[in-house]
């Protein structure tokens, strides 16, 4: 009785070695390329019917968007509109929900960049977790200005960074604006990183 109950152990742990599956390599990627649709480790989402914001003429409106449908808000489009008889200004800006980062344009601080496809969205990317504008656009007497690259581009690719726990994701979304009415923010198609166990 005795001899079995020490070597009881000894067989276990003799039979854990020999049934212990081959490591697996679980990796996730460093980076995304702007309009990448498929790859290890890439998640690629095209809305049916596209997700489109309609502006509803209110002063402010903020959209809370969930991008890899986690049950967590990831960032936050806004549109501002803020008109009275003599001035006023109209603008759209992305949030990123802390701690998530976007890619704002290194020259043209508080915008936010508008990439192209085949752009790398990695860890050199220029990152910020503030909110960053697309466009602004204002008014007064005998006065009209407007900033932001978005300003003139209509469809465009923004970078992403989700930070989950450990993991750093990265995401490009594209992304359409009209400043015309009705104002709309339209999220196309998007894709982002996650973990994959490499075949
Ligand atoms: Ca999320």
């Amino acid at each position: 009785m005795h001899f079995r109950l020490v070597m009881l152990p000894v067989i276990l742990l003799f039979w854990a070695s020999c049934t212990e599956e081959p490591e697996e390599k679980v990796r996730i990627p460093e980076s995304i390329v702007a309009g990448q649709t498929s790859g290890n480790g890439i998640v690629y989402t095209n809305p049916q019917p596209d997700d489109s914001f309609y502006f509803a003429g209110l002063a402010s409106q903020e959209v809370f968007y969930d991008l890899n449908r986690d049950g967590n808000d990831d960032l936050v489009f806004s549109m501002t509109d803020y008109p009275d008889s003599v001035s006023g200004y109209y603008s759209a800006s992305l949030r990123p929900v802390y701690p998530n980062q976007i890619v704002r344009t290194p020259q043209l601080d508080y915008y936010l960049r508008p990439l192209n496809a085949g752009d790398t969205i990695g860890r050199n990317s220029y990152w910020h977790e503030g909110s960053a504008f697309m466009f602004y656009e204002g008014w007064d007497p005998g006065h009209h200005w407007s900033t932001g690259q978005w300003d003139t581009i209509r469809h465009a690719f923004a970078g992403v960074k989700l930070i989950t726990g450990a993991d750093t994701s990265y995401c490009w979304i594209s992304l359409f604006h009209s400043k015309e009415p009705p104002h709309a923010l339209v999220i196309r198609d998007y894709a982002y990183t996650i973990r994959y166990t490499e075949p």
